[in-house]
């Protein structure tokens, strides 16, 4: 099962013929991603602050919509300049469980279940753990009916 990606932001996450990379263009439009509302970044910028982050600029927010059975395999996020920023996801609609390990792939996993509303900040030691969402399971959110959005804001470049 699929999860469907855009981005807002000065830089996004895309997927071409050439392999995964930031781009500042949407290849759907050819145009710029839509700005950062001043609103996430600052939202972003505090729950790095919380965690002990200070000076947290997100440029890139990926926005993920996951439908029902859609996961995410266990992954790196690393495709971005600097690891001394961290990573600040938020999740909004259907409830799904995060599993956060270490910086092997084989390292135990943590399980927790992310709520609508809930952030998880990750960075320092733990930038480069390997994380990811076990399938969506059947529901019904007021806000966002039968699918999961996660936010994550990152300093891509
Ligand atoms: C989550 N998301 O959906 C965790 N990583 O809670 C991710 O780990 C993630 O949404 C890379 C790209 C997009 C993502
Ligand atoms: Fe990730």
């Amino acid at each position: 099962m699929a999860v469907e990606t855009s981005n807002c932001g000065a830089a996004g996450w895309i997927s071409d013929r050439q392999g995964y990379r930031y781009s500042s263009i949407d290849p759907l439009s050819g145009h710029l991603w839509p700005a950062m509302p001043p609103a996430f970044g600052e939202l972003a910028t505090k729950a790095a602050l919380a965690a002990d982050f200070a000076g947290f600029e997100p440029d890139a927010c990926l926005i993920n919509r996951y439908a029902i059975g859609a996961g995410m395999g266990l992954h790196q996020d690393r495709d971005e300049q600097d690891f001394t920023a961290p990573i600040v996801s938020v999740s909004l609609g259907l409830p799904a469980r995060f599993r956060f390990g270490g910086l092997s792939r084989s390292d135990p996993l943590q399980s927790v279940l992310l709520q609508h509303g809930d952030v998880v900040v990750w960075g320092g030691e733990s930038r480069l753990a390997f994380h990811g969402i076990t399938p969506l399971r059947t529901g019904d959110h007021p806000l966002t009916g039968s699918c999961r959005i996660n936010l994550t804001f990152r300093k891509a470049r």
